[in-house]
């Protein structure tokens, strides 16, 4: 037995608000929806409308229907405890519907995973580290779920892991032993992913490690195990292979998910490789629990398809999600896994007859039925909630031109029906409505069978409000034009002209990182960005930096890329431009290689006095820093302060004066980015984390520290002044006091006294930036790596009913 002592309870309401000793903060989402990968949903059985959803870095969220939003459930995961913003699997148990359970932990390298049990459906939980790791962000997390509750038995949980067996807890997943009965313990990283109870059998219980030959039983209660019999050893037969050059990556079919029907027909879909990319090959059985007759139910060329379309034979991709129908035993639905770069891209198939035959929903679902599209997706106009708001950053209409993760559309007037979907749900109170996840979303249908039994397309809504999953690259607050721009990992940026409500993405040139943005400061609707584009290097002109100069709505792509820039390298570096909008500098995330080690890129950063033509290297300075700024107010002048050393030019980035931080009141310090006042020239502060901030009047001639000796700011940013006040206010994320906890926290006195903005309850894993808000005194921008964007505003009085609205909510 394998025993813990360390527990602790999280007991946090679910509350929107983050009580401080002076003020209160309302903490809002900054309207995405969605935007990552949805890995699973669980539903009670008995409780209509009571449902979970999972995400592999944004944890676990809860369906309230009231609200008709996802409310998420774990935003106290301290920074420290990073690695448990996200859901390994999660389950429920069916005879009682307060008990939720979520299996926590993102990567299988670190030794922080745990279990959050909860016995208020997730308004709270008891959090126990677990004693083996998990890997919520790791291959196989398509996969699922491992965790079980037993239902004859409310206090045995089950887990199938992915390095260490099969497992079992007997106090309600506090502590756990090793079921060392189980013949195999699949230790290859993936390992047993799925556990099943069969509720009419006490004692029996299935469980599928994703590697051939995988699928075991019990009928003692886990005393023994066998593998099932009949059950697929090799891909004979299965298909034909049909690029000879590319066999299946898996000796057999591994098993990917299953689900027991009540007529106890298990029903598992099978992949050639872990998912949630790289499947090439899979099939779908049916197992007769009683009679012990297998049968091969993969979707084939004798299927149904609305006319004209024809089978979909390529390519073959395999299969992961599955749902069958509480009420009829014969109807499931399916979804196909990477058949990219199919049309579709992937697939959702019905079936009414246990899967002899299917019907393809894709197809069906595709508007203006014509073959020679060759692409199958939904309307563009389904790219909206159920009461009609828009999600516009899922429906523009940009053609194949580019084709990465968030890039929802194959061509003109489609939205892309999904991709990575395994996440797949017929709800257990109402077989009508089949929801999917993909890699950016939730689709939602209304009324499935019955469009289906009419040929006719289902209706198709967005279900991800609430939902928040990006990760935040980059971002900032202009004055002028939209409060907040944003760069995101996966998905581009946004100019959120509204913070409440869905907004598009950046225009053409589309990114799949977009690394980083600044806009002028005496011109604030002229804006730069620069980021990662995989598609589109090839024509001469570079397609990693923009120029907008109406806030962000249209973009001129940049006539060439900086010298020795990387166009493959996931992070385009660092872009930077005057406050007269005339000097554009740009530094590279990355060193060319010769061969396979990196050469010295001896110039500083590049900068162009013609909009992104032509780049020149800058003289005095010879390093491509990330830590550069310019100023807000005087035109041409940019700072930087870089392996100890104070860097100012003054004349547009083409020369820049050095002088030794020590000469002139820093302490020794590696380097960190400038961050300016924007009303004020050579007014520059730098956070230089435990040796406090440093603030600068003349341009970095004499600087002297501000704050008191123990604040330690991890990140730093300023916002519109406090009334009265002639100096910005402050943020950290970081700490105040020696051993103080480590938070938000404002200034309004240039860093002398500081008043808590967060609470325990809201630390969303620990921010990955901060930004304050020019134009809105108290505002301040809180970007994660998991949990999206967050804005924090002081509260006036409000009421708790004056501030649930808002898609994102808290
Ligand atoms: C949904 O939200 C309402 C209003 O806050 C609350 O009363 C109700 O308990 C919530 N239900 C669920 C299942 O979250
Ligand atoms: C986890 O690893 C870190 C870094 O190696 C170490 O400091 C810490 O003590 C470990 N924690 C546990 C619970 O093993
Ligand atoms: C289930 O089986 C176990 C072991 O045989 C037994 O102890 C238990 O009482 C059974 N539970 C129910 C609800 O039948
Ligand atoms: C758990 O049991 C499996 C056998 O099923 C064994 O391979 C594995 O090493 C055990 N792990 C631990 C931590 O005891
Ligand atoms: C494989 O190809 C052969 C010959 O074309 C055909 O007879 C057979 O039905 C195919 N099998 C499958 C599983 O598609
Ligand atoms: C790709 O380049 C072509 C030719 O310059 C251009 O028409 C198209 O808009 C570009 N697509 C993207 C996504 O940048
Ligand atoms: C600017 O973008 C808007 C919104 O996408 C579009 O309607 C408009 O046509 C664009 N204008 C130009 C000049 O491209
Ligand atoms: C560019 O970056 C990619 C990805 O890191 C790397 O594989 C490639 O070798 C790099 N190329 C050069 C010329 O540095
Ligand atoms: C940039 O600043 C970071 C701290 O934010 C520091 O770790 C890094 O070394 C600096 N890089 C350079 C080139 O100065
Ligand atoms: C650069 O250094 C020179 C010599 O010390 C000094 O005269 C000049 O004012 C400096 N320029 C700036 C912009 O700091
Ligand atoms: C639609 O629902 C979302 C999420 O609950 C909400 O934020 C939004 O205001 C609603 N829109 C309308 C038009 O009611
Ligand atoms: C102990 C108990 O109440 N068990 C019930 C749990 O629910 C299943 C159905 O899901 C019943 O069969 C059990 O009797």
């Amino acid at each position: 037995m394998f025993r813990l002592l360390l527990t602790s309870t999280f007991a946090f309401a679910a509350t929107v608000y983050a009580y401080t000793s002076e003020q209160s903060y309302q903490f809002n989402s900054v309207a995405v929806t969605g935007g990552g990968y949805i890995t699973g949903f669980i539903a009670h059985p008995s409780e209509e409308n009571l449902m979970y959803v999972r995400s592999d870095i944004g944890s676990s969220y809860r369906w309230n229907q009231t609200l008709n939003k996802w409310i998420p459930l774990t935003d106290f995961v301290s920074e420290e405890d990073s690695n448990l913003l996200g859901t390994e699997s999660f389950a429920l148990d069916p005879n009682d519907t307060r008990r939720l359970y979520l299996a926590q932990g993102r990567y299988l390298t670190s030794n922080n995973s745990a279990f959050f049990v909860s016995q208020d459906k997730g308004e709270s939980f008891d959090v126990y580290p677990a004693p083996f790791p998990m890997g919520a962000n790791e291959l196989g997390r398509n996969n699922g779920e491992r965790l079980a509750v037993n239902p004859f038995k409310g206090n045995e949980i089950w887990m199938g892991t992915r390095t260490e067996g099969l497992w079992k807890s007997e106090d309600y997943a506090a502590t756990w032993s090793n079921v060392t009965s189980f013949p195999n313990a699949f230790a290859n990283t993936i390992g047993i992913s799925f556990v099943i109870f069969d509720p009419r059998k006490n004692g029996t219980i299935y469980a599928g490690a994703t590697a051939p030959e995988g699928l075991y039983y019990s009928t003692d209660g886990g005393r023994s195990w066998d593998a099932v019999p009949g059950q697929p050893t090799s891909w004979m037969g299965a298909f034909n292979v049909t690029d000879p050059t590319t066999s299946p990556a898996s000796s057999a079919p591994q098993p990917m998910k299953a689900v027991l029907s009540s007529a106890g027909i298990l029903y598992i879909t099978y992949g050639d490789f872990p998912g949630p990319y790289g499947v090439s090959y899979g099939s779908v059985k049916s197992f007769n629990t009683s009679s012990q007759i297998w049968t091969d139910i993969t979707p084939n060329v004798n299927n149904s398809y609305p006319p004209p379309f024809t089978p979909q034979t390529f390519p073959n991709g395999g299969y992961c999600g599955i749902s069958v129908a509480a009420d009829d035993p014969d109807t499931l639905v399916l979804t196909s896994l990477d058949r990219d770069p199919g049309p579709a891209l992937d697939s959702l198939y019905l079936s009414r007859d246990g899967g002899k035959s299917w019907t393809d929903i894709t197809q069906l679902s595709t508007p203006n039925v014509n073959a020679s599209m060759g692409y199958w997706g939904h309307s563009i106009d389904e790219a909206k909630l159920n009461n009609g708001t828009g999600v516009p950053w899922l429906n523009f209409d940009w053609s194949q031109g580019w084709g990465g993760y968030g890039a929802p559309s194959p061509i003109y007037g489609l939205t892309k029906f999904g991709w990575w979907m395994s996440a797949l749900l017929i709800s257990p109170w109402d077989s009508q409505k089949v929801m999917y996840g993909t890699g950016a979303t939730i689709w939602a249908s209304d009324n499935l069978l019955s469009a289906a039994e009419n040929w006719q397309s289902p209706e198709w809504h967005i279900q991800a409000q609430g939902i928040e999953e990006t990760f935040c690259l980059t971002m900032t607050s202009p004055n002028g034009g939209a409060h907040l721009l944003s760069g995101f990992g996966d998905i581009n940026g946004m100019r959120h002209e509204d913070l409440d409500t869905p907004q598009p993405m950046f225009d053409l040139p589309v990114f799949s990182n977009l690394n980083s943005i600044d806009w002028a400061g005496q011109n604030p609707e002229y804006i730069v960005r620069v980021g990662q584009n995989q598609l589109n290097n090839t024509d001469g002109v570079c397609h990693l930096g923009a120029i907008s100069e109406n806030g962000g709505v249209n973009w001129t792509t940049f006539g060439n890329c900086i010298p020795t820039l990387n166009q493959t390298f996931t992070d385009a570096g660092t872009v930077v431009v005057d406050a007269s909008a005339k000097v554009l500098v740009w530094s590279s995330g990355s060193n060319p290689l010769q061969g396979s080690n990196p050469i010295l890129n001896t110039s500083g950063p590049y900068y162009s006095t013609d909009g992104g033509y032509n780049w020149s290297s800058p003289t005095g300075l010879d390093v491509q820093t990330p830590n550069i700024t310019a100023d807000r107010v005087q035109a041409g002048t940019f700072y930087s302060f870089s392996d100890s050393s104070w860097y100012v030019s003054t004349d547009g980035g083409a020369s820049y004066n050095a002088t030794g931080g020590t000469v002139i009141g820093l302490p020794q310090y590696a380097g960190a980015l400038p961050v300016v006042d924007v009303e004020k020239a050579g007014h520059v502060y730098l956070p230089l984390a435990e040796n406090g901030i440093y603030a600068t009047e003349d341009f970095g001639l004499s600087w002297k520290r501000v704050s008191r000796d123990d604040v330690n700011p991890r990140l730093f940013t300023v916002g519109k002044a406090a009334p009265g006040s002639t100096s910005p206010t402050m943020f950290i994320w970081g700490t105040v006091k020696e051993g103080g906890a480590v938070g938000l926290y404002r200034s309004e006195d240039d860093g002398s006294s500081w008043k808590r903005v967060n609470d325990e309850a809201h630390q969303y894993g620990g921010p990955t930036i901060i930004q304050g808000d020019p134009r809105v005194y108290g505002r301040v921008y809180v970007g994660t790596g998991g949990r999206g964007i967050l804005y924090a505003d002081i509260m006036h009085g409000g009421s708790e009913s004056s501030v649930v609205a808002g898609t994102g909510g808290i």
